[in-house]
C-alpha cells in the first residue's frame, strides 16, 4: 500500500485510464454496476490495519451522507495545511467492494469498466489486478478490463481517500464529500467496434445552408448516416444548402447513426455556429444574450448524485422562468444532462474540474495554475472535459475552470481547447488580461462598470464581448438589482448577459423535527472546524428545487419581450433571439376581465406600438403565454392611481389627561392608564400607544427603524469596502434598541395627537415621530410623520410601526402586489392582483432566517383564528411573523425558530433595497434609506 500513499501525493494525473474520448450512446452489451456495494473505512492511508467493518453502501452515492463521515463545507479555505502536493495525514479512507457477475452479452467482448464521477482519489482493482488509479473527481475514467473480466464471480475494489493532491485542484466553493457519486459501468466493446466521433457542424445565416463533418475513430471502417441527409463519408464536410438552426429558442435536432459492423452509435445533432465580430458574441449571425444560471448539481439528500429526471425538471424550471443559458460551475456534469440542454434548448458552458481558489488566501503562492509540475494535470483535465463533451450542439463555451488564478498551465489548456475545438469559444475569468479566451469575463462586476465596458468608456480586452460569468448572487433575501443589470445587457450589443449566482441553494438534509419541519443544514453543522457557514446556501431554487421568490422575479427580468402598457397604447419589445410573437398567446385583462388579444407581428430584434385603448383607472394586465409550454413568458401592468383610504365620519377622542403623562413620560409603575379611547382603540395614556383595536389586544406598539439583517445585509458590499456591512452599521449605532420618550398627548377635535421621540441610547440622533389617530366609530386611522433629528451614524433599514398580536396568524389575504416580496430592488415578479397565503408562505421562510416577506398592499386581511386584522392603504409595505425581528436574527436554523404563539405585523411607511452584498454590489443609492422624513397612512379595522 506503499504506492497508494505515495500516489495521493502526485501531482501527476491518474494513471492506467484509456486516452479520452466522447460519451457515446451505444448498442453495445453493457452491465451497470449501480446498486448496493460494500464499504470499510479507515481514518487514514497510514493506518490500513485498522479497518472497520463492510457496511452497504449505495453506489452512486457519497459516503458522509451514508452515515460514513461528515461532510465539510468550505468555500476557497482548504480544510487542511497547504502544502502542496501533500495532502493531511487525517485523510479518511474508503475501502468499496462490489461482487459481481458480469453479463454474458458483455463477455463476449472485449470490455471497459467506466468510472463517470468519483470524489477523491482512488485505486482501483478488479479481480485483485490493479487497473489504475482514478483523479478528476467529476471527469470520466475508463479501464480496459478485457483480460481481467471473468466468467462467474468477479470482485471490484475502490479504494477511495478523501484527501489528495489532486484536491489542491477541486477547491470548489461546495461539500467536500467523498464517494463514488456517479455510475459505474461496464461496457461491451466490440472488435472493430467505434473508437471515438467528433460532430462538427455550422449554419450560415445569410443563406440557411449548413456544413457537417464527422470524424470517427474506430479500428474497422465506419459509417455514417442521417435520415435528414442521407449516407455521408466520415471526415468530409458536407454542405447541406437548407438546415434548420439550432438555437436555444429551436432546439432543432438531427438524427445521426454512426457505425462499423461491430457498433453503431446515436448522435443528435444540431446545426449552429458561434463566434465574435465586432465585439459582439453572436449565434447564427445573430447577438446572443445569456439568460443564464450557474448550475451545480445538488440534492439535498444525494448531494451531487443528482438522477437525470431530477436534471430534467430542473431544466424545464428553467425554461419557465426565461432562463436559457447555463454554466455547470464548476466541473463537467453528469454526462446525460448535455442530452437535455440539447434538447431543451439551453445554451451551456460547460467547465473544466479546476479550481485552486485556496491559494487566493496566500497570495496566490504555489499556485498550481503557474507550476509545471501540475501541467499533466491540467492538461489531462481539459482534455476530458472536451472529448467527453464535444458532440453537444448546445455546449457553445468552454471554461478553463473556476477561480484558479493565472499561470502558464491555464495558457497551455487554453491554447490546448481552441486548436482541439476551434469551433467553440473559450471561458476563463480568472485571468484578466483575456489572452487566449474569447470573451471578457468577470464575476459580480458592478452595474457602473458594467456601464463602462458596454458603453467601450472602459475597453475590455482585445475588443471581446463581455460576459458575466456570475452575478447577482442569490442569498437569502435577494438579489436586488436584477434589472439594472438586465437594462444594460439590453442596452449595449457588447454585453452578451451572464449567469446568476446560483441555481441552487446546497443545504443538506438533517431529517425532520419532532413536529414535523425539515432541518436544513449547512457549513459548520457538522463540526467542522474551519467553514463557511451559509454561504453555500445561495441558490434561485432551494435544495430541494422548489422555487425561492427570487426564481419569479427573474423570470420576469430575463423575459424575452417588454411589455408596456399605458393608456392608449401597447408597446411590445421583442428580444429573443430569432423568433417573431407567433408561438406565443396573448390575454388582456381589464379590471379582472380576461380577453384574448391578437398580437401585432414583431419581429426579433424590434419593437412595435399599437394603439390599445383603456380607461386609465382601471387595472389592465397583458401576459403572453407559450402555446407548447404553457408557461408565462411576459406581462406587463398599467395601474391605475389609487388614493388613500378615508374614513367616512369622526368620532372624538375622550379620556385624555394632559396631568397623566409626567415630564420624563413615565407613569408609576405597573399602573397602565387606560382612559383614552377613540372609536374601537384603547391609548395608553403612559405610552401614548394603542393597546387595543376593538376585540385585540395589542402589544408593544413601537416605531423601528431596523431590520433582522438579511445575508446581504452581513456582506460587504464591493461598492464600499472600506466599511463594514450594513448590518454592522445597524448594530454600532443599536439600531435596533431604540428608546422611546412620549413627548405629549394632545387632541385636536377629532383628532388624537401622540408625539413620541426614539432613537438608540448612547449617541444624540434619532426620530421625532408624529401620530395622528382619528376614527370613524369602527376603523382606526393613522397618519404617521417620522422625523430624523441629530446626525445619524448610519442609513436605515426601514421606517415603520411594529406591533405584536398575542395569537398566531393562520394566512394572509391582500390586495397589492404579489403573490412574491417585493423590496425597493426586487419583486419585478411581484404583479398587482388579489392574493393570498398562509403564515410561512407570507412570511418566507429561509435557511436561515432573515428578514423577508415584505408586500406592498393596499388592503390586507389577517386572519388570527377567530378574528382579524384589516389594514388598508396604498402601496405600504406590511410584514407579517409569528417572530419579532430579534428572534429572527437571533437564529441560525429555520428549524430552530419558535413554534408560532403570537404575531408581529409591521406597517411601514419605508424600507431599503437589499442589494446583493453577500457577494457583489450593495443596495444601489437610489434604493437606500438616509436618514430623512417619511409619512404613512393606513387603517386598521378589527374584522
Ligand atoms: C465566487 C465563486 O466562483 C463561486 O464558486 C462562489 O463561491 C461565489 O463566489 C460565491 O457564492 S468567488 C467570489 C470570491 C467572488
Amino acid at each position: 500500500m506503499t504506492s497508494f500513499l505515495a500516489d495521493l501525493a502526485s501531482p501527476q494525473p491518474g494513471r492506467g485510464g484509456l486516452p479520452a474520448r466522447a460519451h457515446l450512446d451505444t448498442d453495445a452489451p453493457r452491465q451497470s454496476l449501480d446498486g448496493t456495494w460494500q464499504v470499510r473505512r479507515y481514518p487514514s492511508p497510514r493506518h490500513l490495519t485498522e479497518q472497520g467493518d463492510w457496511s452497504p453502501v449505495e453506489v452512486p452515492g457519497h459516503l458522509p451522507l451514508q452515515g460514513h463521515g461528515t461532510p465539510i463545507y468550505a468555500n476557497l479555505a482548504y480544510p487542511f495545511a497547504v502544502d502542496p502536493p501533500h495532502p493531511p495525514d487525517d485523510n479518511p479512507v474508503a475501502d468499496h467492494r462490489l461482487e459481481f457477475e458480469a453479463d454474458a452479452a458483455v463477455l463476449a467482448h472485449p470490455s471497459v469498466l467506466r468510472f463517470e464521477g468519483v470524489d477523491g482519489a482512488a485505486t482501483v482493482w478488479l479481480n485483485d489486478v490493479e487497473l489504475g488509479t482514478l483523479r478528476g473527481s467529476r471527469l470520466t475514467t475508463e479501464f480496459d478490463v478485457s483480460s481481467v473480466l471473468r466468467t462467474g464471480k468477479n470482485v471490484l475494489f475502490v479504494r477511495l481517500a478523501q484527501w489528495s493532491a489532486h484536491s489542491y485542484l477541486e477547491d470548489q466553493d461546495m461539500w467536500w464529500m467523498p464517494g463514488i457519486f456517479r455510475s459505474v459501468t461496464l461496457l461491451a466493446r466490440p472488435s472493430g467496434g467505434l473508437g471515438d466521433v467528433f460532430v462538427h457542424t455550422s449554419y450560415d445565416h445569410r443563406d440557411g445552408s449548413g456544413t457537417l463533418r464527422v470524424e470517427v475513430s474506430s479500428a474497422s471502417p465506419a459509417t455514417v448516416t442521417s435520415p435528414a441527409f442521407g449516407d455521408l463519408v466520415p471526415g468530409e464536410t458536407h454542405h447541406f444548402r437548407s438546415v434548420s438552426p439550432w438555437t436555444a429558442e429551436t432546439p432543432v435536432l438531427y438524427d445521426l447513426k454512426v457505425q462499423t459492423a461491430t457498433e453503431s452509435a446515436d448522435l443528435r445533432i444540431g446545426f449552429r455556429t458561434v463566434h465574435v465580430e465586432d465585439g459582439v458574441l453572436l449565434l447564427n449571425g445573430a447577438p446572443l444574450l445569456l439568460r443564464g444560471v450557474n448550475r451545480h448539481e445538488h440534492d439535498p439528500h444525494r448531494g451531487r448524485a443528482v438522477d437525470l429526471a431530477t436534471a430534467r425538471a430542473e431544466l424545464l424550471l428553467m425554461r419557465e422562468h426565461n432562463i436559457n443559458a447555463v454554466r455547470t460551475s464548476h466541473y463537467p456534469p453528469n454526462a446525460a444532462f448535455l442530452d437535455l440542454t440539447d434538447e431543451l434548448g439551453f445554451y451551456v458552458m460547460v467547465e473544466n474540474d479546476l479550481e485552486t481558489h485556496g491559494f487566493e488566501l496566500n497570495g496566490w503562492r504555489g499556485n498550481p495554475s503557474d507550476d509545471p509540475m501540475w501541467a499533466d494535470a491540467y492538461a489531462d483535465r481539459m482534455t476530458r472535459t472536451v472529448e467527453r463533451d464535444k458532440n453537444h450542439a448546445s455546449v457553445l463555451f468552454w471554461s478553463l475552470g473556476n477561480e484558479s488564478g493565472t499561470g502558464a498551465n491555464l495558457d497551455a489548456i487554453a491554447v490546448w481547447a481552441k486548436s482541439r475545438d476551434p469551433e467553440r469559444l473559450v471561458h476563463y475569468e480568472g485571468d484578466r488580461r483575456s489572452i487566449y479566451t474569447d470573451m471578457y469575463s468577470r464575476m459580480y462586476a458592478m452595474t457602473d462598470e458594467v456601464e463602462r465596458l458596454g458603453s467601450g468608456s472602459a475597453p475590455s480586452p482585445r475588443n471581446l464581448p463581455f460576459v458575466l460569468c456570475e452575478y447577482a448572487h442569490a442569498m437569502g433575501n435577494g438579489p436586488g438589482g436584477l434589472t439594472e443589470y438586465q437594462d444594460l445587457f439590453h442596452k449595449y450589443p457588447r454585453l452578451a448577459g451572464g449567469f446568476i449566482w446560483e441555481w441552487v441553494e446546497h443545504a443538506l438534509h438533517g431529517g425532520v423535527t419532532s413536529d414535523g419541519r425539515t432541518i436544513s443544514l449547512y457549513g459548520g453543522d457538522f463540526g467542522e472546524k474551519v467553514h463557511d457557514g451559509s454561504f453555500v446556501v445561495d441558490g434561485l431554487v432551494h435544495a430541494d428545487k422548489t422555487p425561492g421568490p427570487a426564481l419569479k422575479d427573474l423570470a420576469r427580468v430575463y423575459a424575452p419581450i417588454t411589455v408596456v402598457l399605458a393608456p392608449g397604447e401597447l408597446t411590445i419589445v421583442n428580444r429573443y433571439h430569432g423568433l417573431d410573437l407567433s408561438h406565443l398567446d396573448a390575454e388582456l385583462t381589464v379590471d379582472g376581465t380576461a380577453s384574448a388579444l391578437a398580437l401585432p407581428k414583431v419581429e426579433a430584434g424590434t419593437a412595435v406600438t399599437v394603439p390599445l385603448p383603456f380607461d386609465p383607472a382601471s387595472t389592465v394586465t397583458l401576459t403572453l403565454r407559450h402555446r407548447d409550454h404553457g408557461h408565462e413568458v411576459a406581462w406587463g401592468q398599467h395601474l391605475p392611481s389609487r388614493t388613500r383610504p378615508a374614513l367616512t365620519g369622526t368620532v372624538t377622542p375622550s379620556g385624555v389627561t394632559p396631568s397623566g403623562v409626567t415630564p420624563s413620560g413615565v407613569t408609576p409603575s405597573g399602573v397602565i392608564s387606560s382612559g383614552v379611547t377613540l372609536g374601537p382603540a384603547v391609548f395608553d395614556q403612559a405610552t401614548g400607544m394603542p393597546v387595543r383595536l376593538g376585540d385585540l389586544d395589542l402589544h408593544d406598539v413601537a416605531i423601528s427603524l431596523w431590520r433582522a439583517p438579511t445575508e446581504n445585509d452581513r456582506g460587504i458590499g464591493w461598492d464600499e469596502t472600506n466599511l463594514p456591512p450594513v448590518a454592522d452599521r445597524w448594530a454600532a449605532a443599536r439600531l435596533h434598541d431604540m428608546r422611546t420618550r412620549l413627548v405629549d398627548l394632545t387632541t385636536d377635535g377629532d383628532t388624537l395627537i401622540v408625539r413620541t421621540r426614539s432613537g438608540p441610547p448612547i449617541i444624540d440622533a434619532g426620530v421625532d415621530v408624529t401620530w395622528r389617530w382619528t376614527s370613524d366609530g369602527t376603523a382606526l386611522a393613522l397618519d404617521l410623520t417620522i422625523e430624523p433629528y441629530g446626525a445619524w451614524p448610519c442609513d436605515w433599514a426601514r421606517a415603520g410601526v411594529d406591533i405584536r398580536l398575542d395569537r398566531p396568524t393562520s394566512r394572509v389575504d391582500w390586495t397589492g402586489h404579489g403573490p412574491g416580496p417585493q423590496y425597493p430592488d426586487t419583486g419585478q415578479g411581484a404583479r398587482y392582483g388579489s392574493w393570498s397565503a398562509d403564515r410561512d408562505e407570507f412570511a418566507v421562510r429561509t435557511v436561515r432566517p432573515q428578514e423577508h416577506g415584505a408586500r406592498r398592499i393596499d388592503d390586507a386581511t389577517v386572519d388570527l383564528a377567530g378574528t382579524g386584522l384589516r389594514i388598508t392603504g396604498v402601496d405600504v409595505p406590511v410584514t407579517i411573523r409569528p417572530w419579532s425581528r430579534e428572534v429572527i436574527a437571533a437564529t441560525a436554523h429555520d428549524h430552530e425558530l419558535p413554534p408560532a404563539t403570537e404575531t408581529w405585523i409591521s406597517v411601514d411607511a419605508a424600507v431599503a433595497g437589499v442589494g446583493t452584498a453577500s457577494c457583489g454590489q450593495g443596495v444601489l443609492p437610489q434604493y437606500r434609506l438616509p436618514a430623512s422624513t417619511h409619512h404613512l397612512h393606513v387603517v386598521f379595522h378589527q374584522s
